[in-house]
C-alpha cells in the first residue's frame, strides 16, 4: 500500500514507541516521522519535537516531511486529566482539531485513538454494545466521545479518512503507560520480576477489559490498512481482547513466580474503573474488517515475564 509519510503524534508514549517501530519495520525508516513534546526516544530515527497544540508547526511538518497518514496518539489519559481537566480538553480536543483540519486540507488518512472510557455508569457492562449510553464520568473519557463525534463530523462533512478503535487497557513490555486507570497492569509485572511486593490501586475484583500490545498494534495495522469502504463505522470500534481483575492477574503471575505478592489500597482511580464496562462486545469490528484477538490472560503473562526477565536481567549486567 502506498502510504507516503507516516507521522505518528505522541510517538514516545506507551503506544507510540511500539506502534512508531512496527511503522518503521513495515514502511522502513524513513517512511514513519515520530513526533512528541518528549526528547527523542531510543527508536525515534527520524524525529521532530512537536507540540500538538501547535498547528502551524505541524502544518510545516507536513508539508517537509509529504505526509500522507497521521496516527494522533498524544493525549492526556483518565487519571491523569482529573488531576487537570481544562488543560487535559484543551489538548485533547485542541489537538485532535488541529489533525483534523490538517486531514481536510492535506487529504490525510487518520487514526484516532478511543478508548473504553468514553462509556460511563449508566452504559450496560457486561459484553458493552457498540451503541450504547455515553455518559463518561471523567474528562478524558468526555473529549474521547466529543472525538469520536468529530470524526464521524469530518468523515461525512469533508470526506477525511478517519478511523478509530476504543483501546481496552493496553499491557506491553516495551514501554510504560503513564497516568491511566488501567497502568497497574503493566506495573505489576515490573514489581513481580523485580521480587517486590505490589500495592494496587484498585480493588481486588475490579474486572476491566485488557488487551496485549501486539493485538493492540495488529487491531491498529489492520483497520488503517483495511479498504475505505470495509471500515462502516467512522465515530469508533469497540475492540475486545480479553478482561480479568487485579486478583485474576495476581493469581496468573502466582502460577510463574509463587512468592509474588499484592496488597490493595484503592485510590480515585477505582471510582474510574467502577464506571467503565467489564468486557466489551467487538461484533462490528470482527465483521467489518475481520478482528480477531490472539492473547489471553494466560499467554500475556508468560509473555510479559519472560521478556522483563530478560530486561531486568540485562540491564543488571
Ligand atoms: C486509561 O486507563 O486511561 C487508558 C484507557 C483505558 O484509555 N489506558
Amino acid at each position: 500500500m502506498e502510504t507516503g509519510t507516516i507521522l505518528v503524534t505522541g510517538a514516545n508514549g506507551q503506544i507510540g514507541t511500539v506502534l512508531t517501530a512496527e511503522l518503521r519495520r513495515r514502511y522502513g525508516a524513513s517512511a514513519v516521522l515520530s513526533t512528541d513534546i518528549r526528547q527523542a526516544g531510543s527508536n525515534n530515527i527520524l524525529f521532530e519535537e512537536l507540540d500538538v497544540l501547535d498547528k502551524e508547526r505541524l502544518s510545516a511538518l507536513i508539508a517537509k516531511y509529504e505526509v500522507r497518514q497521521i496516527y494522533h496518539l498524544a493525549a492526556i489519559l483518565s487519571a491523569k486529566g482529573e488531576q487537570n481537566p481544562k488543560w487535559a480538553w484543551e489538548i485533547n480536543m485542541a489537538g485532535l482539531f488541529n489533525i483534523l483540519e490538517a486531514a481536510k486540507d492535506h487529504g490525510l488518512r487518520v487514526f484516532f485513538p478511543s478508548s473504553i472510557a468514553v462509556f460511563g455508569g449508566m452504559t450496560p457492562r457486561v459484553n458493552t454494545p457498540q451503541y450504547a449510553v455515553l455518559q463518561p464520568e471523567t474528562v478524558y473519557g468526555i473529549s474521547k466521545v466529543a472525538g469520536e463525534n468529530w470524526c464521524q463530523y469530518y468523515h461525512q462533512k469533508y470526506g477525511v479518512d478517519v478511523r478509530s478503535v476504543r483501546y481496552p487497557g493496553i499491557i506491553g513490555y516495551e514501554s510504560l503507560p503513564g497516568g491511566g486507570t488501567t497502568d497497574y497492569a503493566v506495573e505489576i509485572f515490573h514489581y513481580a520480576v523485580k521480587g517486590q511486593t505490589y500495592e494496587c490501586f484498585l480493588e481486588p475484583d475490579s474486572r476491566l477489559p485488557m488487551m496485549y500490545m501486539p493485538d493492540a498494534i495488529r487491531a491498529t495495522l489492520e483497520l488503517m490498512e483495511a479498504p475505505p469502504e470495509a471500515v462502516k463505522i467512522r465515530s469508533s470500534y469497540n475492540l475486545a481482547g480479553t478482561n480479568f481483575t487485579p486478583a485474576e492477574i495476581a493469581r496468573e503471575i502466582q502460577k510463574h513466580i509463587p512468592g509474588f505478592a499484592v496488597t490493595y489500597k484503592p485510590d480515585f482511580r477505582q471510582q474510574i474503573a467502577a464506571s467503565w464496562p467489564e468486557s466489551i462486545d467487538d461484533g462490528y469490528a470482527r465483521e467489518h474488517w475481520g478482528w480477531e484477538p490472539r492473547y489471553g490472560l494466560a499467554e500475556i503473562t508468560a509473555d510479559m515475564l519472560e521478556h522483563l526477565r530478560e530486561y531486568y536481567a540485562a540491564s543488571v549486567s
